[in-house]
């Protein structure tokens, strides 16, 4: 019997829910994965067999006029029928039906069709070949070992399903930095390992991306240069995509980090982005692959006494010269935002400004800079914001997922532990994610209440606190993190707990040069000109003190502490109080947990309550280093006479 915690959100119904199914199915039409899939949900969830007795039938079958990802549900007295566009749309339209029979949807009325909004659903694992991950908080890699591929089969068929169960359809196992061990996948002694991966995810309709290394034709090739301008490094790459495709003929495509973080590229060369991208792009078109191409390129060995220099600016002027120079099958891979996964930061004004070029939304369900999977932090309700964020007065982010946007990618969350996300609570972002990459017009609060409904069980009073605490969650650790957009201020490296001047000496680019009056750094056209990547909408709104987004104030302005909010606060005695409204909500938090104890398994009970009694650690140390770094820097005491340990 596999523990709760592995099971995820493909849980059996509880005893007594209105769930419980309340007939006995007979299976007819399609058989195949679809089929086997829907007996196995059907065991494992409510613990039936279809019959040839059952008194209602569920039929599978194929519809051609739908989109191949494409499915419907309809459902009448006799009986029920999941078509699809395609065997994966069938496969689609049965994990749909079941978590809908999970949650207590009668079949008799039901009426559902769904189309994902995107082709492309993908997770980017950073899995190291030596079984670390990189920003990896649930334990080792479950697809390497010693230097190369290695899993536990049950392992990862389970972990296929999981995924496929929300809709994700691309994976890439390795990180994206590449080292020589796992650059090693795309030669021949690597590939029938990796072969043997996509082997296990193919029936679930995910296929596998390959993070590759720029300089792979020196590395593997022999060449002496990688420079993509020579033609025997375009032979390189049309040799190694022959390669691939013979043993993993749907292979999705290559990844690509170049020119970032210490990595080789086009731009060290002397090049433009677009050289790379399109030789590699050239390779892979033959089998219909895809070159997903990063973005996140920035200048990681600044001075920090050079204010010439915006590292929020990097991308776009790297990239936005760029736009319609790339090959067809190129796709931009682009971080939310200009910095990196910071709790709170705008959105990159690459988003909405290249109409020439296919990107890829990246979104990270990896917790960095948001608590690591220790303090509980609902990723959906960040990533509505996003989606809910201007591009221009009458477009907003969502309306590019479909257009320009036409693959939304994420920083996998999972690794070995037994409830594959460390936190339990994890597993709902990386369910979000899933689901929201289908559609990203569901909100953070209906993605939650299924998540939770699916997990512990449709009773509202359990579904009520746990949804409502994960949709006050991004708030709470914002409340007690860096403040209104600042990022950072967190400990160097591994980037957990705070370090006001932790980044604020080194060479990447992250200042917020405060002094004892005023902190953040002015970067509207009066400053650093950052504001004028965007459309001029979106520039005006933020331009102004008294437009922009309060959140967003620090990441716009330079402000003195005295600075008045709309509320009537000061700069900061908002940040005084926030930081120790923080500390509170997480005891609200246990205390909310606490009511829980009896009525989930005691495993999920405990285990949840052991990682928000670590998040109270944290936030204490988080409220107290803030504020006594504010107080010794202004010398203005907490208006509330509060304890600030200076
Ligand atoms: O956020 C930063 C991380 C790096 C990561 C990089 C990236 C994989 O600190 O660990 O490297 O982003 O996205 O490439």
């Amino acid at each position: 019997m596999k523990s709760f915690g592995y099971r995820a959100w493909l849980q059996p119904v509880a005893e007594g829910t209105k769930a419980q199914l309340g007939f006995l199915p007979k299976l007819a039409g399609l058989k195949g994965i679809a089929s086997e899939e829907f007996v196995h949900g059907l065991d494992t969830r409510f613990g039936k067999k279809p019959s040839e007795d059952g008194d209602y039938t569920i039929t599978l079958e194929l519809a051609e006029k739908l989109p191949p990802e494409g499915y419907t549900l309809r459902g009448d007295l006799s009986g029920l029928t999941v078509s699809g566009g395609s065997e994966k749309g069938l496969l689609y339209g049965v994990y749909g039906l079941l978590s809908r029979l999970s949650l207590g949807e009668p079949v008799e009325t039901m009426n559902v069709k769904e189309v994902p909004a995107v082709a492309r659903r993908v997770l980017n694992h950073w899995d190291n070949a030596d079984g670390s991950i990189e920003r990896g908080y649930a334990g080792r890699s479950f697809f390497f070992k010693n230097g190369r591929i290695g899993y536990d089969l049950e392992r990862l068929k389970d972990y296929a399903r999981l995924l496929a169960s929300v809709g994700i359809n691309e994976i890439s196992v390795n990180n994206v930095n590449v080292y020589p061990d796992s650059a090693q996948l795309i030669t021949e002694e690597g590939l029938p390992d990796l072969a043997k991966v996509a082997e296990v995810f193919r029936p679930f309709g995910i296929r596998i991306i390959v993070a590759v290394h720029f300089d792979s034709p020196a590395i593997l090739g022999g060449l002496e240069t990688s420079d993509p301008t020579v033609p025997a490094v375009a032979k390189y790459w049309e040799d190694a995509a022959k390669r691939v495709y013979k043993h993993i003929p749907d292979l999705a495509g290559f990844l690509m980090k170049a020119d970032s973080e210490f990595r080789s590229g086009p731009a060290a060369l002397g090049l433009t982005q677009d050289a790379g991208a399109n030789v590699i792009a050239k390779a892979l078109e033959p089998f219909g692959g895809t070159i997903y191409w990063r973005c996140f390129i920035y200048n990681c060995k600044q001075d920090w006494r050079d204010k010439t220099i915006d590292r929020p600016k990097a991308a776009y002027n790297e990239f936005f010269p760029l736009d319609g120079k790339f090959a067809p099958n190129v796709i931009l891979q682009v971080k939310h935002g200009p910095s990196d996964f910071q709790v709170r930061e705008p959105n990159s004004p690459l988003l909405g400004a290249m109409t020439q070029t296919p990107q890829g939304l990246e979104f990270q369900i990896s917790q960095e800079y948001t608590g690591q999977q220790i303090d509980l932090y609902a990723t959906a309700v960040q990533w509505e914001e996003i989606l809910d964020t201007p591009v221009t007065e009458s477009c907003m982010t969502r309306d590019l997922v479909g257009r320009e946007v036409t693959a939304m990618v994420a920083v996998s969350n999972t690794g070995n532990d037994d409830n594959w996300t460390g936190h339990l609570l994890a597993q709902a972002n990386l369910y979000a994610f899933g689901r929201l990459a289908w559609n990203p017009a569901l909100s953070a609060e209906q993605l939650m209440r299924d998540w939770v409904a699916l997990t512990f069980g449709t009773d509202p009073a359990i579904v009520e606190p746990i949804a409502n605490m994960l949709l006050e969650s991004r708030w709470v650790y914002e409340k007690y993190n860096s403040p209104l957009g600042l990022g950072w201020m967190v400990n160097i490296s591994h980037h957990y707990g705070p370090s006001p001047e932790g980044y604020e000496y080194m060479k990447w680019g992250t200042y917020h040069r405060a002094t004892h009056t005023a902190i953040g750094v002015d970067r509207t056209t009066h400053g650093t000109e950052y504001t004028a990547q965007y459309h001029h909408y979106v520039r005006d709104l933020y331009e102004n003190k008294k437009t922009c987004p309060e959140k967003l104030l620090l990441f716009f302005h330079r402000l003195p502490y005295n600075y008045k909010l709309k509320s009537g606060q000061t700069l900061l005695q908002y940040i005084y109080d926030t930081h120790f409204e923080g500390v509170e909500d997480v005891k609200r938090f246990i205390a909310t947990w606490e009511t829980l104890n009896g009525k989930i398994p005691q495993e999920a009970y405990e285990a949840v309550r052991d990682r928000l009694t670590r998040q109270l650690e944290n936030a204490r140390e988080w409220r107290d280093v803030i504020n006594n770094y504010f107080y010794r820097l202004s010398g203005i005491a907490d208006e509330k006479g509060r304890k600030i340990y200076a």
